[in-house]
């Protein structure tokens, strides 16, 4: 499970801030951890109040981070006053090098300040070299490089300026420009610009969310720009969803639905090498067939091949020990994969197959245990089958399934001449699998 840390304000509207941070984080299977820096009184219409949260309170919150929780990755937000910037500076001096995303927050729509003066001239000497992306909107922009930014040229221009402030890449958000509203992005070499459509609605966190997910899709590996272009694009879809908390109050982004492919993507490679480290400490050699293991799982909806993820090079043995040759990745297998995908038609909830050893007691294992035990002869095989090698198990795979109503746990077949007799192990998820392959070890 990837962890990110934000350090922001409390929005008690949840609208912006971090609790719109962790709704972002949850959404793509992240788990974050938040220290508050103030508290916002916000209702549908703006903010009322702010008040920081008392200091030493937030250095203890700050310390039990250093101190016990490993983060993959920061997002900071609204940071108060210049007391705070320092402490976080002094944080991120012992920290490894993981992505770092700022939202430089200065003000709330209706102009309550967020961060003092003095505040954002330690955010730039003290934070930005330290920045992987820094994601300012045209006011913000404005104020840091201390000039106007209304055009798109301002824009260029202002972004080579922070750049020079010390981030690893800026992207100036142009969505108050006049006309065709225009993000930007420079990472030192290029421009890349992401043309929006404007939409008639003032919407509220969208700064806290576009900066969520540049964090979380850093922290889940792309580079910056991709990680921009990403980000950009489950914008489009979290706009599009915006809605009132009040019937005349600003729109909330929506972030329940984000980018729902890339979080289911992103859940099935961490429940995958999860697995695949309980497997190791399991040790479970004695299932490891001879073209050894391999374990897969699909995404909702899966259509093919590359929607299923598993282990390349399959899983072996080493001296007595189970051998993983890698992180779980997708596309990497074809015929657990297939196996998936064809009882994914009957079943679609059972997502996740491993092959294993065949062996009698562990199939008398499996009746012991009431498992839903089938079985196909390969040697059955219409000879016209026998010409498109390797989908004739999908082919007999799908025409035992076609004879029972109950979802199976195990499809196994009896090999033919050069080819091992295969368990396939069926579950909901790679967990369950483990699970039942616990049951049937003999
Ligand atoms: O959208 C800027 C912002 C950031 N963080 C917090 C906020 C706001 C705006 O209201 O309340 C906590």
């Amino acid at each position: 499970m990837k962890k990110i840390l934000t350090i922001a304000g409390y929005d008690s509207s949840s609208g912006a801030g971090i609790t719109k941070d962790l709704d972002v984080f949850s959404s793509l299977g992240i788990h974050g951890i938040s220290v508050p820096t103030c508290l916002v009184l916000q209702g549908p219409q703006g903010v009322q109040d702010v008040y920081p949260i008392p200091y030493v309170q937030f250095i203890e919150m700050i310390d039990l981070v250093k101190k016990g929780l490993s983060i993959d990755g920061i997002k900071m937000g609204a940071l108060w006053n210049e007391a705070y910037i320092e402490r976080i500076a002094l944080f991120l001096s012992g920290l490894d090098n993981i992505p770092l995303v700022v939202d430089p927050v200065i003000e709330s729509k209706n102009k309550t300040g967020l961060l003092t003066d003095k505040g954002l001239v330690k955010l730039i000497e003290m934070i930005f070299p330290l920045t992987d992306v820094v994601t300012p909107n045209l006011h913000e922009a404005s104020l840091i490089v201390g000039k106007e930014v209304k055009t798109l040229e301002d824009m260029e221009g202002c972004a080579k300026d922070i750049f020079d402030m010390g981030p690893g890449a800026v992207i100036v958000k142009g969505g108050h420009l006049v006309g065709e509203p225009v993000d930007l992005f420079f990472d030192g070499k290029e421009f890349t610009f992401w043309k929006k459509h404007r939409i008639n609605r003032e919407v509220h966190g969208t700064g806290c969310t576009f900066s969520s997910l540049m964090t979380a899709f850093l922290v889940c590996g792309y580079d910056k720009k991709e990680a921009f272009l990403a980000s950009e694009k489950a914008m489009e879809e979290i706009l599009g969803d915006s809605y009132r908390i009040d019937v005349d109050g600003f729109y909330y982004a929506s972030s329940g639905i984000i980018n729902s492919k890339f979080s289911d993507r992103w859940k099935v490679l961490q429940a995958m090498n999860e697995a695949g480290e309980m497997l190791c400490r399991l040790n479970m050699v004695e299932l490891i067939p001879a073209v050894q293991m391999n374990m897969g799982y699909a995404i909702k909806d899966a259509e093919g091949v590359e929607d299923i993820a598993a282990f390349p090079g399959r899983i072996g043995t080493n001296e007595g020990k189970i051998l993983m040759k890698g992180e779980a990745a997708f596309g990497t297998s074809s015929h657990v994969a297939r196996s998936i995908l064809t009882c994914m038609k009957y079943y679609p909830h059972i997502r996740a197959c491993v092959s294993v050893r065949y062996d009698r007691a562990i199939i008398e294992k499996a009746h012991e245990s009431d498992m839903n035990v089938l079985c196909f002869d390969r040697k059955s095989d219409p000879e016209k089958l026998k010409e498109s090698e390797g989908k004739i198990p999908d082919f007999l795979t799908e025409k035992v399934l076609k004879l029972v109503d109950q979802p199976p746990d195990i499809i196994y077949d009896l090999g033919d001449v050069g080819e091992e007799p295969i368990i396939r192990l069926f579950a909901k998820h790679p967990l369950e699998l483990i699970k039942k392959m616990e049951m049937i070890r003999p």
